[in-house]
């Protein structure tokens, strides 16, 4: 269905300059709707919000600005929140209910669905832990916790457990290996958890979202220029961000790659990212988060390989798919990396101790 007419509707309720000349779906999200809005003097994002996911769109909007405001006083490129013709930070659209938000469109940038130089992926590594730097003097207190456990993976694999006792979809016969791989890992989910409850990991604001394809890069010198995608900046753990980073970007293949023969966790991508953000976090990082970086890349896996196994057994209700298999496509590449990190751990730990020497 073609909703042009409505979605320029939509536009029109936001302080745009120019006139609208196309709004086209834009990036490969898989939460929001995203849609690059072209007018005859600027570009911009145009996102409808997924309610589902993010049920608070007050809150959630409270967050992004109270945060890009801060990183801006602080002299940071970041998503610029566009304000409705009456001052909002969103429109909520009659008809659907939705909510809608605009973002300036940062120029001049490219973001990456896989790593394509390692020089990228230690410039995002340094970004993210320049972010977490930055973000340090902020009052963790102000944010609402924009998807309540987001990051606790024995919670995550407790739902598991729901969706394989449900079975809603019929589905469970087709992944009864996948399913078992991750039963058979239960009792490794729970260090950080249980490290941020004992307070042997300290409680920072983080990201935690960090893929390469939320961070965008200069399109001429390839470094790393924002950091997007904001909607889950909550309290959290330095080991989440870290994890996630490598999950996504250590990998030789797209998160949804169908060819597992292509799917390797590269050490070397790995070496880079950790030189990167320990080149910016070098000073703040405790001795267990330090200890813990190899294993939050194989949680951190593990836990977005169980998320999308889960939505695979329920329905495919949370992330967008282009197939009914995509989730499982996904959840195989996920498996597929954590396996191999597991045989990595010890050479995982010395690039981290090596790294660390270089400024003891
Ligand atoms: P989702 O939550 O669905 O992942 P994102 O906020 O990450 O949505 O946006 C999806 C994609 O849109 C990003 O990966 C990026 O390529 C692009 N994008 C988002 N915001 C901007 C922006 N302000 N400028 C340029 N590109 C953007
Ligand atoms: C989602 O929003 P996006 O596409 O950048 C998800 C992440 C997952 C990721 C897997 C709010 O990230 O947690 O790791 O997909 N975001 C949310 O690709 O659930
Ligand atoms: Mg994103």
């Amino acid at each position: 269905m073609d909703c042009t007419k409505e979605y320029e509707k939509i536009a029109e309720q936001f302080c745009l300059e120019g006139k609208v000349l196309g709004i086209e779906p834009y990036g490969n999200g898989h939460i929001n709707r995203t849609f690059l809005v072209t007018t005859d003097k600027k570009r911009y994002i145009m996102q409808q919000m997924n309610t589902t996911v993010f049920p608070d769109t007050d809150g959630l909007m409270n967050n992004i600005c109270l945060v890009t405001e801060y990183l801006k006083s602080k002299g940071e490129e970041t998503l610029d929140v566009i304000p409705t013709v009456d001052g909002k930070s969103y429109f909520r659209d009659e008809k659907d209910g939705k909510p809608y938000r605009f973002y300036a469109f940062i120029e001049n940038t490219v973001s990456y669905q896989i790593v394509e130089d390692a020089e990228v992926f230690r410039s995002s590594g340094e970004a993210f832990g320049n972010f977490q730097n930055k973000l340090a003097g902020f009052d963790a207190s102000l944010l609402v916790e924009s998807i309540k456990d987001f990051h606790n993976t024995p919670k995550r694999y407790e739902a598991f457990r729901k969706a394989v006792g449900d079975d809603k979809c019929g589905r469970l016969a087709g992944c009864q290996v996948e399913a078992e791989f991750v039963t058979a890992r239960k009792d490794t989910f729970s260090k950080v958890t249980s490290g941020l409850s004992n307070g042997e990991i300290p409680l920072r604001v983080t990201h935690n979202d960090t893929k390469l394809n939320n961070i965008l890069m200069d399109a001429v010198t390839n470094k790393a220029r924002a950091i997007i995608d904001l909607d889950t900046i909550m309290p959290g753990s330095m080991l989440y961000d870290f994890g996630d980073s490598i999950r996504f970007g250590a990998s030789t293949a797209l998160e949804d790659e169908k060819d597992l023969g292509k799917v390797h966790f590269d050490i070397n991508l790995f070496r880079a990212y950790t030189e990167g953000f320990l080149s910016a976090v070098h000073s703040s990082i405790t001795a267990k988060e330090l200890e813990l970086l190899p294993y939050s890349a194989y949680l951190l896996t593990m836990e977005c390989g169980m998320r999308f196994l889960t939505d695979y057994l329920s329905g495919d209700t949370y992330f967008a798919i282009k197939y009914p298999e995509h989730n499982l496509v996904r959840t195989r590449t996920q498996f597929r990396l954590a396996s191999e990190m597991e045989k990595s751990f010890e050479e995982m730990s010395k690039i981290c101790t090596d790294c660390m020497k270089k400024y003891s």
